[in-house]
């Protein structure tokens, strides 16, 4: 298993990797995610957990409510960010670390994701390949001609709502200053929304990321055409493989926001990838499923940021 560091819950083990032991404000008991239902890195844990046949509970993270904020979550994962898996209190964060977590533990007696040496090579290329796009810009990011669907739109404003996030981190801080842990969470997240919002909203910076968004495609459409698997496989493996997971979820989010038509053509092999990769059973249920009950349970969550805005609801 691939073991990226971690940010842990105490702040003095920052880049420590992955906690063994078992987080007191877990669960301490069965599997459990903390998820969103439209999260992208959400919806490829999610459907791991289905492709593996593993049964899980369900630990709403609603973030357009800035629950990811919330001081019971960031004792959890204090990176302020969903995905986390925790597995009878052992805390597991970041999507390519669960995901590898779950395929080493359940993998061989569901004989899923399994894969030879040098196809694991490819496959961790290719996964990091997907992780490494930056589709938090290409979802919220401003981009000339793209009109954002519902309820990204709401969301879509040239940085707007990461400057809300920062000042809701800097009262955050305030009000936690004497919780070393909370505090140091706080800044830390403070500080990654600050330089994530700088990387979006600077002139010309959206249109580079386009750009290099369509490269890495190319290099998709490429290794779809001619690589080893491109007679009836998958994208680095015979068999369908965390490649497919990380790829999937990605080219759903780019056609969701619109973006399909500026990086891939309609009759492309990336598209008949993509409706490959949407056909499955564990896609339609960690991610398709998901995405319609995502899309109802922001409708509050945006009629109170409204009422709010319009001055007809005060925070009590
Ligand atoms: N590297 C982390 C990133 C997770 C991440 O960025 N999650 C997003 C949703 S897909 C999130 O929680 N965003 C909320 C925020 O940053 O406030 C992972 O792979 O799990």
């Amino acid at each position: 298993m691939r073991l990226k560091p971690v940010y842990v819950t105490d702040p003095n083990l920052v880049d420590t990797p992955l906690t063994e032991v078992p987080n007191q404000w877990a669960p301490q008991q069965g599997i459990h995610l903390y998820h969103f239902p439209l999260s992208l890195d959400s919806q490829k844990v999610r459907q791991g957990l289905d492709e593996l046949g593993i049964g899980w509970q369900s630990h709403p993270i609603l973030l357009p409510g800035h629950q990811q904020f919330s001081p019971s979550y960031v004792r959890i994962n204090s990176r302020c960010v969903v995905p986390t898996l925790v597995i009878d209190g052992k805390v597991t964060t970041d999507t390519i670390n669960i995901l590898d977590l779950l395929a080493t533990r359940f993998g061989t007696a569901n004989q899923c994701f399994e894969t030879s040496e040098e196809e694991k090579a490819l496959v961790n290329y290719w996964v990091d390949k997907a992780a490494g796009l930056f589709i938090e810009a290409l979802t919220y990011g401003h981009i000339d001609g793209v009109k954002k669907p519902f309820p990204i739109g709401n969301a879509s404003d040239s940085g707007r709502s990461h400057q809300d996030k920062v000042d809701l981190l800097s009262g955050l801080i305030e009000t936690y200053k004497k919780d070393p842990t909370l505090k140091a969470a706080y800044e830390k997240k403070r500080a990654v929304i600050e330089a994530t919002k700088e990387a979006m909203v600077a002139p010309g910076q959206m249109s580079a990321i386009v750009d290099s968004t369509r490269v890495e495609l190319e290099d998709l459409a490429h290794q779809l055409a001619s690589g080893q698997f491109a007679d009836g496989g998958w994208l680095a493996s015979d068999a369908f493989s965390l490649a497919d997971v990380q790829w999937g979820a990605v080219l759903y989010r780019l056609q969701w926001v619109g973006l399909q038509p500026l990086l891939w053509k309609d009759d492309s092999i990336i598209s008949a990838y993509a409706e490959k990769l949407f056909a499955k059973a564990s896609f339609q249920t960690g991610v398709v499923q998901w995405s319609k009950v995502g899309r109802k349970v922001i409708l509050p969550t945006i009629r109170y940021k409204l009422l709010k805005a319009l001055g007809l609801k005060r925070d009590t």
